[in-house]
């Protein structure tokens, strides 16, 4: 048996490790949502930037509700083994950019103390869609949700995003501490904002001042994240042993692929992150808009689709000819949606899209993916249909992924095994199709649910007649009939 990694056994590592003093080096950031993904990702490129340049820039994470990554991450000091799977053999690094790992609901009561530490400069977030308590209809704070009438009654310890951060926001002012850049790494469309918008507007409901100080002190840069990162598993950990000659019961997993757009605004200093796609610019939007409709637009079909027809992860669904005949149309529909980018090969970029999926040595599931659809498909899929319509283009591939969508709301396969839905509304989606049967029925009650679909695309009749179409194959004659008969319709 290896031994455990922790700092006292990295030096018995057999593969790449830190070099940096992680005992000596302080917190300078502090992240929400210490998922997978911030693991393989931001974690990864402030090691690399501490390794490059030291500083003080280590990151002290928050799970925001489960325990599991504090314990088996803080016995390892905070050290965890990244395994990237890409065409060769896996290969492994250790990362060290995490110090410690809290547990929101154990410090409710100390997290604004936490985060008003003088040496605390960014507040990091991949807390994903639905923390940001939006409101889908005006763009703004979702004031009817109870966890923010919760905060909003009383700041004294916060339960949401929002709230801990104007909360936190609040104290900066009152004490005089310099406000933090706070830095969103998730996946929606102008996140950095979009989280401006819903802070001031909960700070302005509490106390207007506060609402115009951060307007004119407090930075949001945005950003376009970008690692395909499955859930680990034991496969993980055994690679993980296997390569590092240490145990580690926290490793992660992700694709060799790695990117990261960020806008450069950080008054208060930042980690020298650099390295395989790190790209500084004055305006993240069209990096995002590419990559939320390509990439994660892509995703969202064939994760609703896959799901119907019994399949369980990407590269099973990119295994099957007409479903890949499928992604790559969606990957160029989507494409023609987006304002060419100077410097970007679009066409180029579809392709890696298409190699990235189909890796093999991935197994990304498709349940994943498919979770919390309401909270993604504004962004993915809707924006890009309605730009569609505006252009005069097909919009053959999106209703298919609307109606796969739907199709997925019904909760049973093309072989009528129950499944289930994961999704911040899932209840309403349940209640709204209590009655619909018919594809008709399904397609008026879900288009109904409040700021998914813009009125562009729910006024328009060719989309309404194409998504019932695809919707009525797909209940009635099975997924790989409606795969077929897009296949003959729009693939060339
Ligand atoms: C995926 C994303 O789970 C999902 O909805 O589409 O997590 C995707 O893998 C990442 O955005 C890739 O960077």
């Amino acid at each position: 048996m290896n031994n455990r990694l922790s700092q006292k056994t990295l030096s018995q590592s057999k593969i790449t490790r830190p070099h940096y003093d992680r005992t000596t080096l302080r917190t300078g950031v502090m992240h929400l949502g210490c998922g997978s993904f911030h693991r393989t990702h931001q974690a990864v490129y402030t090691d690399l930037a501490l390794e490059r340049s030291g500083g003080n820039w280590m990151i002290e994470a928050v799970s925001m509700r489960s325990g599991n990554i504090a314990s088996s991450l803080n016995p390892q000091d905070g050290l965890y083994t990244h395994v990237e799977r890409g065409a060769q053999n896996p290969t492994a690094h250790i990362i060290g950019s995490i110090k410690k790992v809290h547990v929101l609901p154990n410090i409710r009561k100390k997290i604004i103390g936490l985060m008003l530490r003088k040496n605390i400069r960014i507040i990091s977030l991949t807390v994903t869609e639905k923390a940001y308590c939006l409101n889908l209809e005006t763009g703004g704070l979702d004031l009817e949700n109870s966890e923010i009438v919760h905060d909003l009654n009383s700041l004294s310890f916060p339960r949401t995003v929002p709230g801990i951060l104007v909360a936190a926001l609040n104290e900066c002012r009152n004490t005089g501490k310099a406000p933090f850049t706070i830095l969103s790494c998730d996946n929606l469309a102008n996140n950095g904002r979009v989280l401006r918008r819903i802070i001031c507007d909960f700070a302005k409901i509490k106390k207007p001042e506060l609402a115009e100080w951060i307007k004119e002190t407090v930075k949001f840069p945005s950003t376009m994240v970008d690692r395909i990162t499955p859930a680990p598993t034991s496969k993980t950990i055994s690679d993980a042993s296997e390569l590092s000659g240490l145990t580690d019961f926290s490793p992660v997993e992700s694709e060799p692929f790695s990117q990261w757009v960020i806008e450069d605004n950080f008054p208060e200093g930042r980690p020298d992150w650099h390295g395989e796609g790190l790209v500084f610019t004055s305006d993240v939007s069209p990096h995002e808009e590419m990559k939320l409709r390509m990439l994660n637009g892509t995703h969202s079909m064939l994760a609703y689709s896959g799901i119907i027809t019994g399949q369980k992860y990407v590269k099973d669904v990119m295994a099957v000819p007409v479903h890949a005949q499928m992604v790559r149309h969606y990957l160029n529909a989507a494409k023609n949606t987006i304002q060419p980018i100077k410097g970007l090969d679009l066409n180029l970029y579809a392709n890696q899209l298409y190699e990235r999926f189909a890796n093999p040595a991935i197994a990304h599931k498709l349940e994943q993916i498919a979770m919390d659809g309401t909270q993604k498909i504004p962004q993915r899929i809707a924006s890009a249909a309605s730009d569609a319509l505006e252009l005069g283009l097909d919009i053959g591939a999106f209703s298919f992924a609307i109606a796969s969508w739907m199709r997925y709301c019904t909760g049973r396969d093309d072989l009528n095994r129950p499944f289930k839905i994961i999704d911040p509304r899932a209840e309403e989606i349940t209640y709204s199709l209590r009655k619909a049967k018919s594809a008709p029925e399904i397609y008026f009650s879900l288009s109904q649910l409040a700021g998914l679909f813009p009125e562009r695309l729910t006024t328009d009749d060719t989309w309404k007649k194409e998504v019932i179409s695809y919707l009525s194959v797909m209940l009635k004659e099975g997924m790989a009939k409606a795969g077929t008969m897009y296949k003959n319709e729009l693939c060339p």
